[in-house]
């Protein structure tokens, strides 16, 4: 069993996530496709990537992303930064053909997903975009349940993601309010995961009609480098700056299997946390999914009795996938933890088994041409057709 020397950049909240899930996935999934190392960690903040190294277990640590690109000892770049910097990292590790680990969103534009895709095919190496929630082990049911027919043709479909860590006008202004940072706002950081989620259950989306608002104009600049998730307010006195990109966003979709559905994303729903719902309609049956009870997936097929006709549970365990290496009994309990660990297993047994990683950046570039033409349709307030990918 080969190790696997990973060095990761940014050293904040992904950085834990996936950290736990390098530590972990050799305890879930033995044989593990491959030990992971924790080599080195980075951050621009000196005090950040020290303390880093310490508490996520790395053998070192720097401030400067080229340290872990020069270092030929690791072979995985994982890159857990706010978005400006993922296109010149992922381009610059894959030229010195490192794999590659990227959060989402891929990138700011569909221009620089496409050259990050292309750097990446071109040095043959293998890249994974970080949608973790499709990796839960419901969704991967309800992904099995449709591949065997078991709700027949999709006819149509809902997607949320909801939360409401943003929805006072007090909760800071971090670089998921700018532009120049994220891209996009609910839209790249929410909205993309749900996106890829209905993408994998059902096909491939040909047009969108969408319209976005930013409710709250302006914010109270965040102080400190870590970002707080709304769980810091900057007071009134603080100084405010504009928000330049969506609060919220909500589109209709078209596929290019026939499938319609709607898609809402915003950060300002108060009462909702981490509301990643599907409901998706076939000629054969149901399924629905509520990632705040991602044990479960709901399931209704035609074939039931009249008398029995209903949504009923199934509470997903060994019997599921990914259950050989989870917990022996369902319903002890999926976490977020476990969708970075099965995350991290697929990505380690790609690149063990040279096979296909999925989602890979082409999924990633394709997700940027669907998030670039919403952005198109909220402003001509048109249907938009979703560029090709471009090879
Ligand atoms: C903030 O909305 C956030 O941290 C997202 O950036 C993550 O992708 C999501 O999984 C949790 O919420």
């Amino acid at each position: 069993m080969d190790k696997i020397n990973i060095g990761l950049i940014g050293a904040g909240f992904m950085a834990k996530a996936h950290s736990i899930a390098y530590a972990g996935m050799p305890m879930f999934f033995w044989p593990a496709p491959a030990i992971p190392v924790k080599k080195k960690i980075v951050d621009v903040n000196e005090q950040a990537a020290r303390e880093g190294a310490l508490k996520f277990g790395f053998e070192s640590y720097s401030t400067d992303w080229q340290d872990i690109i020069n270092d030929p000892s690791i072979q995985v770049v994982d890159i857990c930064t706010p978005n400006n910097v993922h296109a010149e990292i992922a381009i610059a590790a894959a030229k010195a053909h490192k794999h590659i680990l990227c959060e989402k969103p891929l990138a700011m534009t569909a221009a620089e997903a496409k050259a990050m895709y292309l750097a990446a095919k071109e040095n043959s190496i293998h890249t994974m975009v970080a949608f973790n929630y499709r990796r839960t082990p419901a969704v991967q049911l309800a992904k099995k349940y449709i591949d065997e027919g078991a709700i027949g043709k999709i006819l149509d479909f809902r997607g949320t993601y909801l939360q409401d860590w943003s929805a006072d006008p007090d909760s800071p202004l971090s670089w998921r309010f700018q532009k120049d940072i994220c891209g996009s706002g609910a839209l790249g950081d929410i909205g993309t995961h749900v996106v890829d989620m209905l993408r994998f259950l059902v096909g491939e989306f040909d047009a969108v009609h969408a319209r976005t608002a930013t409710y709250i104009q302006n914010r109270p600049v965040q102080t400190g480098l870590a970002d707080s998730l709304g769980n810091s307010r900057g007071g009134a006195e603080a100084p405010r700056r504009a928000v330049d990109v969506d609060d919220q966003c909500c589109f209709m979709v078209e596929c290019k299997n026939g499938a319609f559905g709607t898609i809402e994303a915003t950060r300002n729903a108060w009462g909702r946390n981490n509301y990643i719902t599907f409901e998706i309609h076939g000629t054969e049956g149901s399924l629905y999914f509520n990632y705040e009870r991602r044990d479960e997936l709901q399931v209704c097929f035609s074939g039931d009795g009249d008398d029995r006709r209903g949504f009923r549970t199934v509470y997903t365990g060994p019997a599921h996938p990914y259950g050989e290496g989870l917990w022996p009994i369902p319903a002890l309990g999926i976490g977020y933890t476990e969708t970075k660990i099965i995350e991290s297993y697929d990505f380690f047994k790609s690149i063990a088994e040279n096979t296909e990683s999925s989602p890979s950046f082409r999924d990633g570039y394709a997700v940027e041409l669907i998030s670039e033409a919403i952005l198109k349709s909220a402003k001509t307030r048109d249907w938009v057709k979703v560029g090709e990918i471009q090879e």
